[in-house]
């Protein structure tokens, strides 16, 4: 993994240092700028073209991933409600009313199945972080107020799952915790 960090910025180092070569030479060669507008306009259109072509590749290739469309036609086997509040989460099999907030004592979901988590905020903006046993992030979700946030999962590994913040809410953002169990 560092060997990889190495290679990585070696190689972005050989890439400003081509990009700081290539304004240098070109600064220096200044006859060929010396054709006026027409030339400009010339190499901006080609940048722009180039740019454009960049930036669908990379959304073609990363919209369709992107965690909105997960598990989008499936109807969840379970809905699980979610209120975060300074500085506690809230979790409960019915829905969570913000002016009589109350939670489940125990939630447990079932293995293999989509699950929905509808996640909201009774005050400020928090975070909703589904952690494995190997305290590994697998999925996410903003917890915000006045909105409520769909996140669809399905757990192929039974055992006890963390919830952490991750949304700096507060003096006590780092006590936020609470747990499910996936069966
Ligand atoms: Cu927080």
């Amino acid at each position: 993994m560092q060997h990889s960090i190495l290679i990585f910025f070696a190689i972005l180092t050989l890439v400003i240092v081509g990009v700081f070569v290539y304004v240098y030479l070109s600064s220096v060669n200044a006859n060929e700028e010396s054709k006026g507008m027409k030339n400009a306009l010339h190499k901006r259109g080609w940048f722009l073209l180039i740019l454009v072509v960049v930036l669908a590749m990379f959304a073609s290739i990363t919209i369709p991933k992107s965690p909105y469309f997960a598990f989008a036609n499936d109807t969840p086997a379970k809905v699980i409600h979610v209120a975060a509040g300074q500085f506690y989460f809230m979790m409960s099999y019915n829905a969570i009313d913000p002016k009589n907030p109350s939670s489940d004592p125990s939630i447990e979901v079932p293995v293999n199945q989509v699950v929905e988590f509808r996640v909201t905020s009774l005050d400020v903006n928090h975070n909703f972080g589904i952690y494995n046993d190997k305290n590994v992030l697998i999925a996410q979700t903003q917890a915000m107020p006045g909105y409520v946030n769909r996140l669809r999962y399905k757990f192929t590994t039974p055992g006890d799952y963390n919830i952490f913040c991750l949304e700096y809410c507060g003096s006590g953002h780092q006590v936020m915790r609470s747990s499910f169990t996936v069966k």
